[in-house]
């Protein structure tokens, strides 16, 4: 099972360790292609690498994931055109997020039936969450 992970990065470095731990939950359930999603060294900044090579690599890892699983909480324009050509390539979506009141999930993503959307409030939620979408 080849897992894409896409989460925020020039989005928003808040939830970093966050994604680290669900990286590593990931991992009890196949191959996360996009490890370094969750790595500390990649600032809000990004990966310090050439655009054009960061855009064919991780698209070429989408094409060739089975999943795609999403922590949608920060708002990133990446990880929401991820999303779309996920969809265009009908992979499986599990999208993530964490509610609170000053924010709400966009409508392109919480509205579409071709996402699984799951609202979760930590880290502990999501064994379960993961063993019911990857089962
Ligand atoms: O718009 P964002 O940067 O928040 O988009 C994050 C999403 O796009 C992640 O799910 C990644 O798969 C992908 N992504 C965007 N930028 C990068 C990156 N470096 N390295 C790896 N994946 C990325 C940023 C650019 C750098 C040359 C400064």
């Amino acid at each position: 099972m080849k897992i894409y992970f896409a989460a925020s990065i020039r989005g928003g470095r808040d939830d970093q360790g966050l994604y680290l731990e669900i990286v590593n939950l990931l991992k009890d359930y196949g191959e996360v292609l996009t490890e370094h999603i969750a790595d500390v060294k990649i600032s809000q900044m990004g990966e310090m690498k050439a655009t054009e090579f960061i855009y064919e690599r991780d698209m070429g890892w989408l094409k060739e994931s089975d999943v795609v699983v999403a922590e949608v909480t920060t708002p990133s324009l990446g990880v929401g055109y991820e999303l779309g050509i996920a969809e265009t390539l009908k992979k499986k979506v599990l999208c993530l997020y964490r509610e609170s009141p000053e924010r709400s999930l966009s409508a392109m993503v919480r509205g579409n039936g071709a996402f699984e959307v799951v609202n979760y409030k930590e880290l502990e939620d999501l064994k379960e969450i993961f063993d019911k979408f990857f089962k």
